[in-house]
């Protein structure tokens, strides 16, 4: 019987196992790290182009807070006080758009990470949006789609029972 913890451990190892061997995979074509600047609310370079496994390192030297978050899904950076510093590893090649996710649109910059286009895995085909199932019974009281038949039912069965009732009284009155 594995415990939560032991199996906590053991994925905790799996996947440090699996980060060292990554870094060490990527260490071999000499992954170099370069520097982006935010300034005066723009980033600079604008522009940056790197290769595949490099390392981009955003520095905010304004007063105000500053990150990089990218249009399309790629990236998102932590929202950086002056002076403070995040980087970015890019594994995947690329054009990656971003902009400023403190300001928005009003900082772009783009990220050219150079290499062979990865072939886009298909998303899986999931539930077709929200299916909602919604006949309005309870909304439209002046629409019957119930069938008569449980009135008549309830109708027979009273029939019925009278007619049970009347044997009976006839029964006690002509044995009396
Ligand atoms: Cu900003």
């Amino acid at each position: 019987m594995i415990g939560p913890r032991a199996l906590r451990l053991a994925l905790g190892a799996g996947f440090l196992f699996a980060l060292g061997t990554s870094v060490s995979a990527q260490a071999a074509p000499e992954a170099t790290t370069v520097d982006v600047t935010i300034q005066n609310f723009a980033f600079s370079p604008a522009t940056i182009t790197v290769d595949k496994g490099d390392t981009i390192r955003w520095t905010n030297l304004d007063s105000a807070p500053h990150g990089a978050v990218t249009v399309q899904p790629g990236f998102v950076t932590q929202i950086l006080g002056q002076g403070q510093s995040t980087t970015t590893t890019f594994d995947r090649p690329g054009t990656f758009d971003y902009i400023c996710n403190v300001h928005g649109a009003t900082m772009r910059g783009t990220v050219v990470v150079r290499g062979a286009p990865v072939a886009e895995t298909a998303a899986p085909a999931g539930p077709l949006g929200h299916v909602v199932v919604d006949t309005f019974a309870e909304a439209r009281p002046d629409r019957s789609d119930t069938p008569a038949a449980a009135p008549s039912l309830l109708l027979g069965a009273s029939l019925a029972l009278a007619l049970v009732v009347v044997a009976r009284f006839v029964w006690v009155l002509r044995n009396t």
